[in-house]
């Protein structure tokens, strides 16, 4: 998080996978994040932030729009067609337009994230995102008053995407949040991960990141963006509101009606995984506790 690509990246300009390595490696040497094994894919950071390789977190997904088996995504989303790309942005603001995928990410700064992804089916990774701020889209489009959600939908194209010829979900996918916490700082849009452009299976071309909240938050492939008044829907929430709130806060202490939430299999190198306890707010409490203050969290899990 500590570091900053000031240029203006986009998804045809992004640093190769080995000089991101190189990058690491460097980092390595100031002290900053990793010791031995980073050539291995898997770089050994303080505890619970060793990043999974490429490979884990290009192979391993959850994107039902191209089936619900977690090899689906790798198998057939190559055939998704991500340029051109655009995102509508409408409801409560000052610009409501058509914006092309090049005009969001113009002029933006892109950054290197590393966060955790909890899934609320109890794996995780650590993934090293690159993307920007939500809120500086937001901002730049104008936020008006009486705006409290933002909405956010998925591409619906079954002709590419195999899993929406069936009624898996009610498609689009559709996610949302409080204003406060899509303007929370580490709300970011993602356009890419280890230094490439985004995988198709991980949501390309652009897709939100919400580390503190279960892992369905983070919608993919985004073509819409509403800011509204009311409570948007969210897919898995509609799907099933017992067992998965809006909110969807990582919290140890509010399992599943299925499961346990209090630990998490870290995936990586199959035999490898390795269970770890699951942290309030995925371990980022410091930075969103303050926001769901003299809120029951079991009651709006
Ligand atoms: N459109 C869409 N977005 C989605 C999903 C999905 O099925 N469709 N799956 C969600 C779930 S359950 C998780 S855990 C994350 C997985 O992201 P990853 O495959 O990049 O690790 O994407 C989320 N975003
Ligand atoms: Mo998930």
């Amino acid at each position: 998080m500590a570091h900053r690509w000031t240029n203006d990246l986009t998804r045809d300009d992004v640093t190769p996978k080995a000089l991101y390595l190189n990058r690491r490696q460097w980092m390595a040497g100031a002290g900053a994040m990793l010791g031995a094994g980073a050539l291995g894919g898997r770089a050994r950071a303080q505890g619970d932030m060793e990043l999974n390789s490429f490979e884990d977190i290009t192979s391993y997904n959850n994107f039902y729009e191209f089936g619900t088996g977690k090899t689906d995504p790798s198998n057939y989303a190559h055939a998704l067609t991500t340029s051109p790309w655009s995102i509508e942005i409408d409801g409560l603001v000052d610009n409501p337009g058509t914006y092309s995928f090049e005009d969001i990410v113009e002029g933006q700064t892109i950054e290197e994230r590393i966060y955790r992804l909890r899934c609320v089916e109890a794996w995780s990774m650590v993934i090293p995102w690159h993307g920007f701020e939500l809120a500086d889209l937001l901002t730049r489009v104008g936020v008006q008053e009486g705006a409290r959600f933002v909405a956010f939908e998925t591409l619906v194209r079954p002709e590419e995407m195999p899993g929406q010829r069936r009624a898996i979900l009610d498609w689009p996918y559709r996610e949302g949040l409080r204003l406060d916490e899509a303007m929370n700082p580490l709300t970011i849009l993602a356009t890419g991960l280890y230094g490439e452009a985004m995988p198709n299976q991980n949501g390309a071309p652009i897709r939100l990141v919400v580390p503190w909240k279960y892992g369905f938050k983070s919608i993919k492939s985004i073509v819409r963006i509403s800011l509204t008044e009311e409570q948007p829907e969210a897919t898995w929430n509609m799907q099933n509101p017992r067992e998965y709130g809006f909110y969807s806060n990582v919290n140890p202490n509010v399992d599943h009606p299925r499961w346990s939430q209090a630990s998490e299999r870290r995936v990586g190198g199959g035999l490898f995984s390795s269970r770890i306890p699951t942290r309030m707010f995925n371990g980022y409490e410091e930075e969103v506790a303050h926001m769901y203050e003299g809120m029951d969290l079991s009651e709006y899990f």
